[in-house]
């Protein structure tokens, strides 16, 4: 029996190496992996505690758990880079609309996983060796010092994970902790929801900027309608570039040469919530949950949304979605974003379904006549859905003739369905023009977060050699947003790093409202001195892009084991040089964060963040 014991603790260990290989780890492997090998044994270790005729089934049922968390972990990472947080339960009920990313991901190696469970099972089955599970029969009192040195064990390695977490900064991934440590960690993150501490508020308050009233842009905009435009995964390195002799956005380009503002430096922010988490930052100007996504997290919260202010001012809001209305929750929420119509699958026609849900030619030509009945100034948000992850489209909508390399790849099935987007929305604007939606109408398009992970090697080999260049973190999370101003000659490109949470203060200056500057994080990309852009949570906190270089946090939350470089040269930037932006951002993640747990917005617009933060009340919570 002893035997069979060694070799389950030995299948255990091999599967912990193999697992904590193919994630990467690097730092403290064998540390990491045996600390989590024994926090895995001293669990086993529990079921002598289990009634013996009980304990054999109980045994596989654990082991069978155990294999089948790393086969889930492995297929989630080979997607999202971290192993399945715990609050992604909230989620499972849209895993069918995404079925086609999840079936990309999922790969026959991953059920190798299980073959130590097969074959210790079928030994078991074939040799019907109960006995030797009885044998296994201590006395109660053995029993009770068994459960209480494997209780001490478990409780002083969760011990030792907090003192990690809290020296990387509150940043718990598979990296610092391992497998088994990170689930246990995160589980009592989530039951626990231990309170945000914001740190040196002072560096936010700081940097709002000292002008008080806006110039540049102002009200450049007003008195129109606004079309907002989230396009699904674009991404900014397909603007202006071609693929055998084809521009794969012929129309964005166009689009950039006339009456166009061009933010070329605007970086994704998004965190668990994916697309709905692009929404939530750029109609809010602040960022989004680190722990969960932003519209769960912040259900019940209360607002100052972009949506809200325009309200007021007299614009009907509207948002079209070509998805079932509460995926991502979005039908609860949007109401208390200031959202009046949401017109998504439950009022569209599904007449043309392409990957996830309604094409976004259907979308934008039965949007139209919707527009076209508002009988004031509108705001209307489009999230578009068609160049969507794992970007299969048909071949029918496939126009861009592609060299063999990129055929069948996902860097090809992408540059069709953004050619495809690009399209689609040239009919929209023409049927707005024909429609006479266009000429008092603000176009604004931007990316909702990045299509490509250089993490995942198959996708970084690709990209790097469509792009001529290594595919880095800065061209990962470069988004476009472009602001097109029908009969405004404003060409221009900015070249001022700027981020998700700085579309609000800059959109609201362009219509001509204005905001107190210092009632959200973001900033007015016209007005601001400096760009700055903090990368999101699953960067690691602290991360962030300035207009000359990148600093990228430690993957173990390190500030000693981060990398930064300049943008313009590659070459790398000493480490030192980065703190004061890396407190910068932790700084401005931090307060944010701060503000949507304590449910501050409303207070915070009205009293400023200065004041808030000052204020005792608010000053005690935070010691
Ligand atoms: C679903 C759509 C896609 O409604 O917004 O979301 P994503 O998977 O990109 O977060
Ligand atoms: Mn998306």
């Amino acid at each position: 029996m002893y035997k069979k014991i060694s070799v389950i603790g030995i299948s255990i260990l091999i599967k912990l190496i193999i697992f904590h290989l193919y994630i990467g780890m690097k730092d403290q492997f064998w540390m990491i992996t045996l600390k989590n090998f024994f926090l895995i044994l001293a669990l086993y270790s529990l079921l002598f505690l289990v009634k013996e005729d009980r304990r054999k089934r109980s045994f596989f049922i654990v082991h069978f758990l155990f294999s089948l968390l790393l086969f889930i972990d492995a297929v989630y990472y080979s997607n999202f880079f971290t192993l399945v947080p715990v609050h992604s339960l909230y989620q499972i009920g849209q895993i069918g609309t995404v079925s086609d990313s999840v079936w990309y991901y999922l790969r026959p190696k991953y059920l190798l996983f299980f073959v130590d469970f097969i074959v210790i099972f079928l030994y078991e089955r074939w040799n019907h060796r109960d006995q030797e599970f009885q044998m296994l029969n201590i006395t109660k009192k053995w029993k009770k010092t068994v459960a209480l040195i494997s209780l001490s064990f478990i409780i002083g390695i969760m011990g030792i994970s907090q003192q990690i977490v809290a020296e990387s900064h509150g940043l718990y991934t598979p990296y610092n902790l391992g497998v088994l440590s990170y689930h246990m960690y995160d589980v009592a993150q989530f039951v626990t929801k231990p309170e945000i501490q914001p740190q040196k508020i002072e560096k936010v308050i700081e940097d709002i900027p000292k002008v008080q009233e806006q110039v540049k842009g102002f009200g450049m905009a007003a008195n129109r309608n606004v079309i907002v435009i989230q396009a699904e995964s674009l991404q900014g390195f397909v603007l202006n570039k071609t693929v055998a002799g084809q521009e794969i956005t012929p129309f964005l380009n166009r689009l950039l040469q006339e009456d166009t503002i061009y933010f070329s430096r605007y970086y994704e922010q998004v965190g668990w919530g994916n697309t709905s988490d692009a929404e939530f930052i750029s109609q809010n100007g602040f960022y989004p949950s680190s722990g969960l996504y932003s519209y769960k997290e912040y259900e019940k919260n209360h607002f100052q949304a972009l949506p809200m202010l325009l309200k007021e001012q007299g614009y009907k809001t509207l948002v079209f979605h070509g998805n079932e209305p509460d995926f991502w929750n979005r039908k609860t929420i949007y109401p208390k974003q200031g959202w009046d119509h949401f017109i998504s699958l439950d009022e569209l026609e599904a007449d043309e379904r392409i990957g996830v849900g309604l094409s976004d030619r259907s979308l934008f030509r039965q949007a139209i006549p919707i527009l076209k009945d508002q009988n004031s100034p509108f705001y209307s948000f489009f999230v578009t859905l068609t160049s969507h992850h794992p970007f299969m489209l048909d071949e029918k909508y496939c126009d861009l003739k592609l060299p063999k390399e990129y055929e069948g790849t996902i860097l090809g099935g992408y540059l069709q369905s953004v050619h495809y987007f690009d399209q689609a929305l040239e009919k929209f604007v023409e049927d707005l023009k024909s429609n006479n939606l266009y000429e008092d109408t603000v176009i604004i398009l931007y990316g909702d977060h990045k299509a490509f992970r250089m993490e995942d090697e198959e996708q970084e080999e690709l990209l790097t050699h469509f792009l001529g260049k290594p595919y880095e973190e800065d061209e990962m999370y470069r988004i476009p947003l472009m602001v097109h101003i029908p009969g405004k000659p404003i060409q221009e490109e900015i070249t001022r790093v700027g981020g998700q949470v700085d579309f609000f203060p800059t959109v609201a200056n362009l219509v001509g409202i204005s905001i107190p500057l210092d009632s959200i994080v973001g900033k007015d990309l016209l007005q601001a001195e400096k760009g700055f852009a903090v990368l999101q949570p699953h960067t690691g906190r602290g991360s962030f892009i300035d207009d000359e270089k990148i600093f990228i946090l430690g993957r173990d939350g390190r500030f000693e084991n981060s990398k930064a470089w300049n943008l313009k040269t590659g070459v790398p930037v000493s480490l030192e040089e980065c703190r004061e932006g890396y407190e910068q951002a932790i700084a401005e993640v931090t307060t944010s964060e701060y503000i949507l747990k304590h449910d501050l917005i409303p207070r915070v617009w009205k009293e400023g963040l200065k004041k808030v933060f000052t204020n005792k009340k608010v000053h005690t919570e935070i010691q």
